[in-house]
C-alpha cells in the first residue's frame, strides 16, 4: 500500500471516551488517539461520562462535551503525525439509543464553521437541548408500557421493530421528551442518534440514520423497511406525526453509501481533503460485529461486568428477551443481540465465595475459580445416574429473563425431565463454579438455537466459530466451557484487539464502503484482506459431540428452570 496509499479514520463515540483509529486499505493501524471525558474534558462535572438525576432515574450526557472530545482527538491525531490529506473516508460507532435535538439553527450554523474556532465554540446554539439521553437512562418506565401495548402486546412490538419496549430504545425517550421538554421539542429541527450526530459534524449538515442503528428506536417496522406509522404516532405525543417524521428524516438502506465530502471546516482547520468522504456511522454493537469479517452462523461473546451475546444471522425470530437489527452493511443479514445484566460481576461473586473457603490464591485471583470449573463434570454429574445440577445465579436484577437479583439451584433428571428446586448433593460453592458458567452458556444456546445452521450432514446446528471478546475473554476455563455448551465446528477463539473493537469496526465500514467493487459484501472484502493470525487465537475446541448432546439435553431442564421460576416470582407479586 506503501506509504502514499489512502486512509480510513473510525470513530468510537462511547459513554467514557471518543477514539479515533486510522487504517490502510490493508487494514493495518496506522494511528489512534483517544480522549478521556472524565480526565480530558473541561467544565462539565460528568462521571464516568454523564450526568444523572436519581430522583427521575435519568442519565444524560452534555452535547458539548461531545464536541469538545472531536477537536481533542483530531488534535491528538495531528500531534501524531498523521497525514489527513490521505484520510480518504470516515466512518463511526455510537453508543446505541442517545438523541441529539439540534436547533432551527443547525443547518446553518454547520454550514458556517469558521476554521480559527473550535466547534464547541461555534456550535452552541445548533441544539435545542444541551444533553443526549443515555443508553442507561431509565426514566420511562411509563412510554415503555405505552409502547409495549401499542401494537397488543410486548412480542408484537418485537416482532415488528425487533424488541420490546426498553427505558434505553429512542422512541420512548423521544416520547418522554416530548412530555417534559415540550418547548425544547417544539424548537428541535432533527433528532439524530450518537452516529449519525457524529456523521453530520463531519459532512456540515444532518446526516441520515443508519440502517442498523435505527433498529434501537423501538420505531422502525424492520420487515417493511420503513419507520411503522403508529409507533411513530405514539411517539410524537401532542405534536404532529408528520413532524416527527420530518424530525427523524429519511434512511437509506446502504451502509456503505457516499453520504458527501467533509466540510469545508475539517479541510481548513485539519488540512483533510476535500474529496475526503463520509459513510454512515452506526452503533457501537453493529461496529462491533464489523471488526472481523463475522460469517453467518459465527458467533461473538462479549464477557465483560454484563454479557453481550451478537451473532450474524439469515433468520429473523424476534423475541421480547432478545434483539434484532437489521445488519450493519449486508442486506438480508440481521445483528441478533442479547444483553444481560449479569455476567463477570456474578462470576465474581461465585470466586469470592470459592476463595474464602479454600484461602486466596495471591498469584491469580481467578485459580480457585478456574480449577473448580475444571475439576467439576459438565453439569457436575459425577456419575451418568447423577442428576444435573443447573442454577441462576443473579447478583443485580436480570433482564434475560425478567428477574429479580437473587439465586435459585436445580436437580434436573434428563430421562424423565423432572426438575427439583434443591441444593441436595450440592457442593458449594464449589460446584457453583461450573454451575454459573453453565447458566451463562445454556442461555446463549437456549436463545441462539435456531439461528444457526447445520455445518453438515448429521452435524447439528451450531456455530461456526464462537469469538470470545472483553476482559473474561482471556479466561480458558471459561473458553473450554463455552466450547462444550455452544460447540463451534472451527472452534473457541479469543479476539485480541483490546477495547478497540467498534472503532475499527467503523474504520473497515468506511474501506468497505469506498473500495468495494459493485455488489461485493463487507464479508468478502474485509475477508480478503484480514490478517486472521494477527488478531485471533484458538483457545479451545468448540463441537465435541457427546458432550454437546448432552448439554441439548441440559438445555431443556434449564428452559424449564427459567419457566419455573418465573411463574414462582409471578405468584409472588400476583400476577400468575
Ligand atoms: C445496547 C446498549 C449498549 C450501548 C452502549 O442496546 O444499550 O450496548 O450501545 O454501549
Amino acid at each position: 500500500m506503501g506509504s502514499q496509499g489512502p486512509l480510513y479514520l473510525g470513530f468510537d463515540l462511547s459513554t467514557q471516551q471518543l477514539k479515533g483509529i486510522v487504517v490502510t486499505s490493508d487494514l493495518k493501524v496506522a494511528h489512534i488517539a483517544k480522549f478521556d471525558f472524565d480526565a480530558d474534558s473541561r467544565g462539565f462535572g460528568i462521571k464516568k461520562g454523564v450526568l444523572t438525576n436519581e430522583a427521575e432515574r435519568e442519565v444524560f450526557a452534555p452535547v458539548a462535551l461531545w464536541l469538545q472530545a472531536l477537536d481533542g482527538v483530531l488534535n491528538k491525531l495531528k500531534e501524531q503525525g498523521l497525514d489527513f490529506s490521505r484520510v480518504k473516508g470516515i466512518s463511526g460507532a455510537g453508543q446505541q439509543h442517545g438523541s441529539v435535538y439540534w436547533s432551527n439553527d443547525a443547518e446553518k450554523l454547520l454550514k458556517s464553521l469558521q476554521k480559527e474556532k473550535t466547534l464547541e465554540e461555534q456550535l452552541e446554539g445548533a441544539f435545542s437541548h444541551p444533553y443526549s439521553p443515555n443508553w442507561q437512562d431509565a426514566s420511562t418506565q411509563k412510554e415503555c408500557d405505552e409502547f409495549d401495548a401499542a401494537l397488543g402486546s410486548q412480542e408484537e412490538l418485537a416482532n415488528v421493530t425487533g424488541s420490546k419496549a426498553h427505558h434505553r430504545f429512542t422512541g420512548p425517550q423521544i416520547l418522554r421528551f416530548t412530555r417534559k421538554h415540550s418547548d425544547a421539542y417544539k424548537n428541535t429541527s432533527r433528532i439524530s442518534l450518537v452516529s449519525s450526530f457524529l456523521a453530520s459534524l463531519f459532512l456540515g449538515h444532518i446526516a441520515p440514520f443508519d440502517i442498523s442503528d435505527v433498529c434501537g428506536m423501538n420505531l422502525w417496522n424492520i420487515k417493511n423497511g420503513a419507520y411503522d406509522d403508529r409507533l411513530l404516532k405514539l411517539a410524537s405525543g401532542q405534536f404532529s406525526v408528520e413532524d416527527l417524521k420530518k424530525k427523524l428524516g429519511e434512511v437509506p438502506e446502504d451502509g456503505g453509501l457516499d453520504l458527501g465530502k467533509i466540510d469545508r471546516y475539517f479541510v481548513e482547520r485539519y488540512s483533510f481533503s476535500p474529496d475526503c468522504t463520509i459513510i454512515p456511522a452506526t452503533g457501537d454493537n453493529p461496529a462491533t460485529i464489523l471488526a472481523l469479517p463475522l460469517r453467518s452462523s459465527d458467533a461473538m461473546v462479549s464477557l465483560g461486568t454484563s454479557t453481550t451475546f451478537l451473532m450474524s444471522t439469515p433468520h429473523y425470530k424476534p423475541d421480547p428477551a432478545t434483539h434484532f437489527f437489521n445488519h450493519p452493511t449486508t442486506p438480508g443479514l440481521y445483528m441478533f443481540m442479547l444483553c444481560y445484566k449479569n455476567g463477570g460481576l456474578a462470576r465474581e461473586h461465585v470466586r469470592d465465595a470459592i476463595d474464602a473457603k479454600v484461602g486466596k490464591d495471591s498469584s491469580n485471583p481467578w485459580a480457585n475459580f478456574d480449577k473448580a470449573v475444571l475439576q467439576t463434570p459438565a453439569l457436575c454429574q459425577k456419575t451418568a445416574s447423577d442428576k444435573m445440577k443447573m442454577g441462576l445465579f443473579f447478583p443485580r436484577p436480570e433482564i434475560v429473563p425478567n428477574l429479580p437479583a437473587g439465586q435459585w439451584h436445580f436437580n434436573y433428571d434428563a430421562k424423565d425431565q423432572s426438575l427439583q428446586e434443591t441444593t441436595e448433593g450440592w457442593d458449594k460453592p464449589l460446584d457453583e463454579a461450573r454451575a454459573i458458567v453453565e447458566s451463562q452458556l445454556l442461555s446463549l444456546r437456549l436463545r441462539s438455537k435456531g439461528l444457526t445452521q447445520s455445518p453438515g450432514e448429521g452435524i447439528p446446528a451450531q456455530p461456526r466459530r464462537v469469538y470470545l471478546v472483553g476482559g473474561g475473554s482471556k479466561n480458558k476455563a471459561i473458553a473450554k466451557v463455552a466450547g462444550e455448551v455452544l460447540g463451534g465446528i472451527e472452534g473457541v477463539y479469543k479476539l485480541d484487539v483490546g477495547d478497540n473493537a467498534c472503532a475499527l469496526g467503523a474504520a473497515y465500514k468506511a474501506v468497505w464502503g469506498l473500495e468495494r467493487k459493485p455488489g461485493q459484501t463487507f464479508e468478502d472484502l474485509v475477508g480478503q484482506r484480514w490478517r486472521e493470525e494477527e488478531f485471533i487465537e484458538k483457545i479451545a475446541d468448540g463441537y465435541q459431540k457427546e458432550v454437546f448432546e448432552k448439554y441439548g439435553q441440559a438445555v431443556e431442564g434449564f428452559e424449564k428452570v427459567e419457566k419455573q421460576v418465573l411463574a414462582e416470582e409471578a405468584a409472588k407479586h400476583g400476577k400468575a
